[in-house]
């Protein structure tokens, strides 16, 4: 018998806010032999992902969660393969080996995650048990990738060219082939594009700074299949500009004026026995809510104050990056979540045109459970439920 109450969010999903599943937000928690329906249009193609939004940072870090693609009409590619990566603490050494994680973290941004996991998987399996991507030669091969968990990790694709194709569910046009290893932050999502002329075996690997690493491992077979050896896509399909930058089609073409303007200051500190994470040096639920009337432009300044990564992720819109560290983006990332690393600032926009009461949270679940939470909220929108009531717990 379950004896936990559960909610499903449909991340980077943009969806009306009685369909965003955030206990004590957007409706009560479900508890054990309740049910809700979860019902909207999976009109907008794309790799996104679902997980719980009660207690999250326990049931995501325990994998109450999946991958959730909508296909595209016309597919571009032979074969495709989704890949959830994720970290788990794992017997008497997990969330334990303070100080190799101390040691090994320091720098990374990630010192408490690298001390609490110690096994790293794909698709929940490890090691020689991930199940392998078998393809036939010279097949295009689109690899949906989904970040479970609260550590980025960084992938090699052996040397083999391959090239991002969507990020955070939306397409990006005209990037070039790529092998430098691959970075995907937590709860980030990144479709490759790989075209297979090797016949050999090769492996897809984990170049993480972490011993668990070694066993986030994917074997790449393919084939040689006489009938099917030719690809069905002969040449890359996707709109390619002329100037030869590659783009997401943006939010804004030109960079408006904002409406109302927020900063969000990361900060963390010991608390009371545990760490507290910070938003302008307030814990949830006594950060400051953002406040929006329907129409606005807004604007988001987020500067990380401390040592720690933070991937903060919006509910219910997507945002254009605007500026990093003070400097403007010539090219437009449009994203559900940006994973701003210590020291960094970036300047965020987005249209406020869903209303609701919409959660903005670091996806290092940990951390949103130690407080970094907040609510964009949209005036005159009034939500009959209630956190840390009926319990809703939605961190
Ligand atoms: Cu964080």
């Amino acid at each position: 018998m379950p004896t936990e109450p559960v909610t499903i969010h449909f991340h980077g999903m943009v969806l009306p806010n009685k369909m965003d599943g955030v206990a004590g937000l957007t409706q009560d928690a479900v508890q054990p032999g309740d049910s809700f329906t979860y019902e909207f249009l999976a009109d907008d193609p794309g790799t996104y992902w679902y997980h719980s939004h009660q207690s999250s940072s326990e049931q995501v870090d325990r994998g109450l969660y999946g991958s959730f693609v909508i296909e595209p009409k016309d597919k571009m590619y032979d074969r495709e393969y989704t890949l959830l990566l994720d970290e788990w603490a794992i017997g008497d050494n997990g969330r334990g080996g303070m100080m190799g994680g101390m040691m090994n973290g320091m720098s990374s941004g990630e010192m408490d995650t690298d001390m609490f996991y110690n096994t790293y998987t794909v698709n929940g399996k490890t090691g020689q048990y991930i199940a392998p991507i078998e393809v036939n030669n010279g097949e295009v091969v689109r690899l949906r990738f989904v970040n479970a968990g609260y550590r980025k990790h960084f992938l090699r694709f052996n040397g083999e060219p391959y090239r991002i194709v969507g990020i955070d569910g939306n397409p990006i046009y005209n990037t070039k082939p790529g092998t430098e290893p691959l970075e995907i932050g937590p709860s980030e999502r990144i479709d490759v594009e790989l075209t297979i002329d090797n016949t050999n075996q090769w492996l897809i690997e984990s170049v993480d700074d972490n011993s668990a690493a070694e066993n986030m491992v994917v074997k790449v077979i393919p084939k040689n299949n006489d009938e099917d050896n030719q690809s069905k896509t002969t040449e890359t399909k996707d709109d390619v500009t002329e100037n030869g930058t590659q783009y997401m089609d943006p939010i804004f073409k030109e960079i408006p004026t904002p409406d109302i303007e927020y900063d969000m200051l990361l900060g963390a500190s010991m608390g009371m026995g545990n760490m507290e994470f910070t938003i302008n040096e307030e814990v949830f639920p006594e950060t400051e809510p953002f406040e929006v009337k329907e129409g606005d432009i807004v604007k988001a300044t987020l500067i990380n104050d401390s040592r720690f990564d933070h991937p903060m992720h919006l509910h219910g819109h997507y945002f254009q990056i605007i500026a990093k560290d003070g400097q403007k983006l010539d090219n437009p990332m449009v994203k559900d979540l940006i994973n701003v690393k210590p020291g960094e600032s970036y300047e965020i926009m987005f249209k406020a045109d869903n209303p609701g009461l919409w959660a903005f949270h670091c996806h290092d679940l940990n951390h949103a459970a130690g407080g970094m939470m907040t609510i964009l909220e949209y005036q005159g929108y009034y939500s009959p439920f209630d956190i840390h009531e009926n319990g809703n717990e939605p961190e």
